[in-house]
């Protein structure tokens, strides 16, 4: 036992000696470890000197605090902040356009034209001495700035001649939590949810507070407490006060609430007997409970809505539309400033149309202009469901009366949930830089998004409370990129994937270069693995985790796979040109055109948008059966690939996290390859094609 203890000492000592203590995952992007660059430490010590926060709030507290961690953690000194400057140099944080202070430092009339939560930081001189400001017409918009000014420190950036300014491009930055009052998490593959409703609200976690440090530390500035799929009883008096005591502690951050409603709430949970928008007694029942919500949470952000969809209650239970709907419930939130974000994520009836790609838009179109002026229509990436890549929505771009936000997932429902490494930077930055054409060319989606009267973005979160809060160390890549391209941030993937690489897994050369390395292609890896040239919504239908290609439910065509492939002797893909379901006529001309053509359609959604003959040659040269084969093998490659890699970080990476992504990367080796041999031996039983002998052995049991 003794020997042990000694042995376990020892190993300690020399992890740290190496600079590799022990990680659990827990401080996400925000660890703050000390500089092991000398020259670097010494310069920076030099040109931080002290730290002065100017004034007192909870905001300025949390801003005083996180520079006091972060910048005590990489000086290696202990840091204080005080409120007047003495020394040669300093770091100010001012938060007010009217600040003496501004005035001193002659940037007064600048951050008078900046925008709320807009920030600058700006090295100025004055009478000799040295000073970074880090300045903001409002609170939250310094504590990004101070978030901002420790990112340089973490990502190891020059922090002389500073000239910043930044400005977020959409107003709400947004988390979705799909958490349920239980504890469970639909679609969560990180523990349990993070809210402890049970505990609330005399119990409160201390994760809470992280929580807020990493969303405001990327810029998110909202959060939906709970599922999509709501219960009535969220709304009830003793879980809103809950949820009071959440918001409490998010808002210093810079954090409004929100919750999702269930439409039927006014009759199941307040007793009425109808919830439908026309009754007079349903839209006093939503006024006075917004009332209620708005004396127990005076920033109240507003309500998500899931209805008429996959089950859930809504306007058209009464032969009403959408806007009557989320009109009723805007009505209530209006004169707090609260706002509806009404999902299209409809796809009910087949009456609608054959094609479950155009529901959406054919249900929303028509009520273009009808939406109060407080309600967003909320659109996911894509036409589908979340497919691990979609062409992006028809409604972005088309509804142009109506304020639409997008709706983008971050847990990985669809892509190997926590086992799988996939980066989805570059799948959302495909999606912003989509042109719609809505305008002319060059009308991206994100274009779209900031031209519509009330701004926003959501993400559906994949943190819960695993140590280590998304359940592979990888995944928290995901809740840092989403927040920083929500900001509007113009930084591309590789440069997102950086920064995140520094300040996760530390600065040193070959460990950045090989994790940013590993991070680059693996969406589009997973991409081949699980749907190659477009193929899409294959999997099995409780988990989404595995591929099961070969179903079809007369009942439900839309939840099995032969309804999204129609893969027969002949060919392969969904036609959805004009001689098939025409979903690409919901697009701009443009647009259309090119996805409607078979040589100008890119490779990646040939099968979305295409049925062709199996052999049919595309511009690799290959057949479609040859660049399935391909693609499916490059996939499985690529996660080789990373195995070799991550392997030869060894030693250069704590051990803890290099064993658990280790183990992970075998689990996602099993899973690509499973999808590789399910899919590929289920085509060959209908084309009867062979060639394919040596991928489909390979992963047989040998005996
Ligand atoms: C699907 C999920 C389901 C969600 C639904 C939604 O499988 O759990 O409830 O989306 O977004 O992707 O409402």
């Amino acid at each position: 036992m003794r020997v042990q203890l000694n042995i376990t000492a020892v190993l300690s000592i020399l992890l740290l000696a190496g600079g590799l203590r022990a990680e659990d995952g827990h401080r996400l992007w925000l660890r703050y470890d000390q500089i092991q660059d000398r020259q670097l430490l010494k310069q920076y010590s030099l040109q931080v000197g002290e730290i002065v926060v100017a004034g007192d709030s909870p905001t300025l507290t949390a801003i005083r605090g996180e520079l006091h961690r972060g910048l005590s953690g990489l000086l290696g000194q202990d840091m204080s902040v005080v409120t007047n400057w003495k020394q040669k140099s300093a770091v100010m944080v001012i938060a007010s356009t009217n600040s003496l202070l501004m005035e001193t430092v002659g940037l007064r009339q600048e951050l008078a034209s900046l925008g709320d939560e807009a920030y600058l930081i700006r090295s100025v001189t004055k009478d000799n001495r040295l000073l970074t400001v880090v300045a903001s017409p409002t609170e939250a918009g310094a504590l990004y700035g101070a978030f901002h000014f420790l990112r340089l420190l973490q990502t190891q950036q020059n922090i002389s001649n500073l000239n910043i300014t930044e400005q977020p491009k959409l107003q709400r930055r947004i988390l979705d939590h799909w958490d349920n009052l239980d504890g469970t998490v639909e679609r969560g593959y990180a523990g349990k949810s993070l809210w402890k409703w049970s505990e609330l609200p005399g119990m409160l976690d201390p994760r809470y507070q992280d929580y807020a440090r990493a969303c405001a530390s990327i810029g998110l500035n909202g959060v939906v407490l709970n599922n999509v799929n709501a219960k009535p009883e969220q709304l009830a008096t003793d879980n809103l006060k809950k949820a009071a005591k959440l918001a409490e502690v998010l808002r210093p951050y810079g954090i409004r609430v929100y919750l999702t409603a269930n439409f039927a709430s006014p009759k199941k949970l307040g007793g009425l007997w109808t919830a439908n928008p026309t009754d007079p007694k349903a839209r006093r029942w939503w006024k006075d409970k917004v009332d209620e919500i708005y004396s127990l949470i005076p920033d109240f952000g507003g309500f998500l809505m899931k209805a008429n969809s996959e089950g859930q209650p809504g306007p058209q239970d009464y032969k009403l539309t959408h806007a009557d709907g989320a009109n009723m419930i805007a009505e209530a939130l209006a004169p707090h400033d609260g706002v509806v974000m009404w999902r299209a994520f409809v796809y009910n009836s087949s009456k609608v149309d054959k094609d479950r790609a155009k529901r959406a838009y054919l249900e929303f179109m028509p009520l273009d202009g009808k939406f109060a002026t407080n309600v967003f229509v909320q659109v996911k990436n894509g036409p589908i469901d979340f497919q691990p890549r979609e062409p992006f929505h028809p409604l972005f771009g088309a509804l142009k009366k109506t304020s639409v936000m997008a709706e983008c997932e971050i847990t990985q429902e669809n892509m190997g949930h926590s086992t799988d490494i996939v980066f989805l930077a570059p799948m959302w930055k495909e999606l912003f830089q989509s042109d719609t054409f809505a305008n002319g060319r060059g009308t991206t989606v994100m274009d779209t998004l900031e031209a519509s009267p009330l701004t926003g973005i959501a993400g559906v979160s994949n943190a819960g409370d695993d140590t280590n809060w998304c359940g592979h160390d990888f995944a928290q890549a995901n809740w840092y990129a989403f927040g920083r391209l929500a900001w509007g941030s113009n930084l591309s993937s590789d440069q997102i994937a950086e920064e995140w690489t520094r300040m996760t897994w530390g600065s040193d050369a070959k460990v950045v270069s090989t994790v940013e390395a590993m991070l680059r292609g693996s969406w589009e890896a997973c991409v081949n693995y699980e749907m190659p040239l477009g193929l899409h919504h294959i999997m099995e239908g409780g988990g989404h985790y595995d591929p099961k290609p070969g179903t079809l439910s007369r009942n439900t065509p839309e939840y099995s796979g032969w309804y999204y492939h129609k893969a027969d002797v002949k060919g392969i893909g969904f036609d959805r040109t004009a001689t098939g379901s025409d979903a690409v006529g919901q697009y701009a001309p443009e647009v259309a055109a090119r996805f409607a053509n078979l040589e100008a359609c890119p490779p990646e959604l040939f099968l979305w948008f295409h049925h062709v003959s199996w052999d049919y040659r595309l511009k690799t040269g290959h057949t479609v059966w040859e660049e399935l084969c391909s693609r499916y093998q490059a996939g499985v490659d690529y996660v080789k690939e990373m195995q070799v890699q991550w392997e030869s970080l060894r030693g250069k990476v704590d051990v803890d996290r290099f064993e658990s992504v280790q183990t992970k990367l075998e689990a996602q080796l099993r899973h690509a390859t499973n999808w590789r041999d399910v899919c590929l031996r289920y085509f060959q039983t209908v084309n009867h094609k062979q060639g394919l002998k040596l991928l489909a052995d390979e992963t047989q049991p040998k005996n």
